[in-house]
């Protein structure tokens, strides 16, 4: 069943833009830090926080979500093939806003932060926590009016000197009206990365979406881009019967909108990204979606857990433009957390995530599925009374 999303609370205005825009630092030492651990797991080493944007992993899932309408679409067609069309541009929208973003990261949630966002206006709600440090594993979980999507994410780095490949490893799973859909997610790798003003990210690879209950799939080539030729950020493919006869063409790019039809020069739009708004370029890239994620509205603050990434300080005041205090805030986290790690190893305690746990699918992967008891905690204890494990900040 839908999430009765609609009476939680009143709609609000969001805000259009972060408090103060991005401060203009100087080099952050990135080639030096990398060059000192080439060779190690990137991701157990401690980044400046200046190569962050005021948003986390966690965040970034929800952010997928910006064009959720398409699905709304897709819950509403009859015909299954066409349906997919819907989820095949859905699958690509998820990729818009990265154009803008190569310049920053995400912020590395901390084992068992989480994020709640409400839409009454989109018709969702979305929970994800952090399940697991190292290597980093993030999932989540949404209920939409006419939709259930989760995934849980988890990277592979290739560091290859002046670009880095990012590989998602996992699934994405989106059930709409009598369809199960799953997809997997492409590379992703960032050019230049020791200019702060010309890093840029390409998306690459091969999707492939399919309905497990009509069999019918849409394979997706995103064309890498390359010096010799002119096709950037292209996307093209089709959708294909349980027979595997083509029935839809698609084509676009991930930058600029997703057409469908059987030649392009009658081809109808599935989708179209939405305009940037003003003077984005300040403000690390965001949409004006991306924008409201880290906001913390005075009147929702005390429903939400202590764990939730709008109460993290390094992160806030990152968004504020402190960065010497989100540096030091950074160190102090990580150290605390490190010392709580240390804790449970010592005890012997394993750690077990509040929201999700682990399960394992018939080919013996990892996913991790929603326990279903966030929003059920949330309305009827309350998280002022639930008793977290652990103290993050
Ligand atoms: C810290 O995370 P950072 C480290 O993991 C550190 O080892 C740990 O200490 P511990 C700290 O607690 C962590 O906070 C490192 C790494 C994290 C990811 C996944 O935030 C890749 O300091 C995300 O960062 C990239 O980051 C997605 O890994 C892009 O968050 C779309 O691998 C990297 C850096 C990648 C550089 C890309 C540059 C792009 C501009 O002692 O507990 O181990």
């Amino acid at each position: 069943g839908g999430a009765n999303v609609g009476t939680v609370r009143t709609m609000k205005t969001r805000r259009t833009k972060l408090p103060v825009p991005k401060p203009q630092n100087a080099d952050n030492g990135l080639w030096s830090l990398l060059y000192k651990n080439i060779g190690k797991d990137l991701s157990k080493v401690s980044m400046p926080v200046t190569i962050n944007e005021p948003l986390n992993m966690l965040q970034r899932l929800c952010e997928e979500l910006e064009y959720s309408e398409l699905i709304d679409k897709a819950a509403e067609t009859k015909d299954a093939m066409e349906r997919m069309v819907h989820i095949a541009a859905f699958a690509v929208s998820g990729y818009a806003s990265s154009y803008y973003r190569a310049g920053h990261k995400p912020f590395n949630p901390l084992l068992g932060e989480t994020y709640e966002c409400i839409r009454e206006d989109k018709g969702f709600r979305f929970i994800a926590e952090q399940v697991q440090h190292h290597p980093p594993i993030s999932a989540c979980f949404v209920e939409g009016q006419s939709f259930t999507f989760w995934q849980d994410i988890r990277m592979k780095t290739k560091f290859w000197g002046k670009s880095m490949e990012i590989m998602p490893v996992g699934l994405v799973h989106l059930q709409v009206a009598d369809s199960h859909y799953v997809w997997n997610k492409v590379t992703t790798c960032v050019h230049n990365l020791f200019s702060n003003n010309q890093r840029w990210a390409d998306q690459y690879g091969e999707m492939k979406i399919e309905d497990i209950n009509h069999k019918i799939t849409c394979k997706l080539t995103f064309v890498k881009a390359s010096y010799w030729s002119d096709k950037k950020h292209e996307v093209y493919g089709s959708v294909l019967d349980a027979a595997g006869n083509s029935v839809h063409h698609l084509m676009g790019k991930w930058t600029e909108g997703i057409y469908c039809g059987p030649v392009a020069s009658t081809a109808r739009c599935v989708w179209r990204p939405g305009q940037m708004p003003e003077d984005y370029e300040l403000y690390y890239g965001f949409s004006r979606y991306a924008m409201q994620l880290n906001e913390l509205d005075p009147d929702e603050a005390d429903k939400l857990p202590i764990t939730d990434t709008r109460f993290r300080p390094d992160q806030r005041l990152l968004e504020n433009g402190d960065i010497a205090a989100a540096e030091a805030a950074k160190a102090a986290l990580e150290q605390h957390q490190r010392e709580r790690r240390k804790k449970r190893e010592e005890r012997g305690e394993e750690y077990y995530p509040q929201w999700f746990r682990k399960v394992f699918d018939a080919k013996g992967e990892e996913n991790w599925v929603y326990n279903s008891r966030y929003w059920e905690t949330r309305e009827k204890i309350g998280f002022k009374k639930y008793k977290f494990p652990e103290k993050l900040w």
